[in-house]
């Protein structure tokens, strides 16, 4: 049986989050998942599976309407995810068995560094850094949540010049501190080797360049792309870091093809 049980759409940065923790210490990680537009045809539980055609109308008690990224969608979930995941949202973890769900990306990355700990210290050698660590985690998570409100006004053609401008100044405010941790040459952001801070960092920079696949969204609007083509001139540490990352064997494997595939967007 697997360490933990991670069930999202996919692909999912965020759910890379605790794959790529997992290869540093060598944990074995069960993703299940679809397509974002086909997880309204799964099975929302511990069990998660996609519904059999019969089951939309037996299980229809069971749905609910999805308010973060899947909005207005009717959801299955059950009344044991529920109890499990209380939020409702994915990425969603469970230890084995599905009793215990661990909910939220940067918490489910962290069971996996403390879940193997012995092997490799992602989450720092101490409280103290582990709690730098959490600072990161902190700060990333405040510009996750403006990034997020960017990412799916765009995918759903619904961006404006308001949600544009705070996804602007969160993104600034969060580069600024990685470029400040990063001075003057240091490889890592915390201590001497990668940490649940560095994976984060990488993590949500990947899923931030789906800007890329909008462009024309923004130039018909008159918005100027976050992600423009002086940035790396702007944050030059950070960007060498997240290429630095991305080329670690542990990081590769996810997050290469996918920002391979955003970065061919801005060729096109
Ligand atoms: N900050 C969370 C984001 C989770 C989240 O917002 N998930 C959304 C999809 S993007 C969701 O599960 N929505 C389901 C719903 O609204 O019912 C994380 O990093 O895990």
């Amino acid at each position: 049986m697997a360490d933990l049980r991670i069930f999202s759409y996919l692909p999912n940065p965020r759910v890379w989050k605790a794959t790529i923790a997992a290869r540093f210490c060598g944990l074995d990680i069960e993703v299940r998942g679809a397509l974002p537009k086909e997880l309204k045809d799964w099975l929302w539980d511990y069990d998660a599976r996609p519904l059999a055609e019969d089951e939309r109308q037996s299980l229809s008690p069971l749905a609910r309407t999805g308010r973060v990224g899947l909005t207005g969608a009717q959801l299955f979930k059950t009344d044991a995810f529920l109890a499990a995941q209380p939020f409702g949202n994915v990425p969603a973890a469970f230890g084995p068995g599905g009793e215990v769900g661990i909910f939220e990306s940067n918490s489910i990355m962290r069971a996996v560094a403390r879940l193997g700990a012995a092997t490799h210290q992602l989450y720092g050698r101490d409280a103290y850094e582990a709690s730098r660590i959490d600072g990161f985690l902190d700060v990333s998570l405040v510009f996750a949540r403006d990034a997020q409100i960017y990412l799916l006004a765009l995918s759903v053609g619904a961006v404006d010049a308001t949600i544009h401008a705070r996804a602007k100044e969160a993104f600034a405010i969060y580069m600024s501190g990685i470029e400040q941790a990063l001075s003057p040459r240091r490889n890592t952001l915390v201590g001497n080797g990668i940490t649940l801070a560095d994976v984060c960092f990488a993590a949500e920079l990947a899923l931030f360049m789906n800007e890329y696949a909008r462009a024309d969204q923004l130039t018909s609007l008159g918005l100027d792309k976050i992600l423009h083509a002086g940035v790396g001139s702007e944050y030059p540490l950070a960007l060498a870091h997240f290429d630095r990352l991305l080329a670690h064997e542990h990081f590769r494997p996810d997050l290469a093809p996918y920002v391979d595939k955003l970065l061919s967007k801005i060729a096109a």
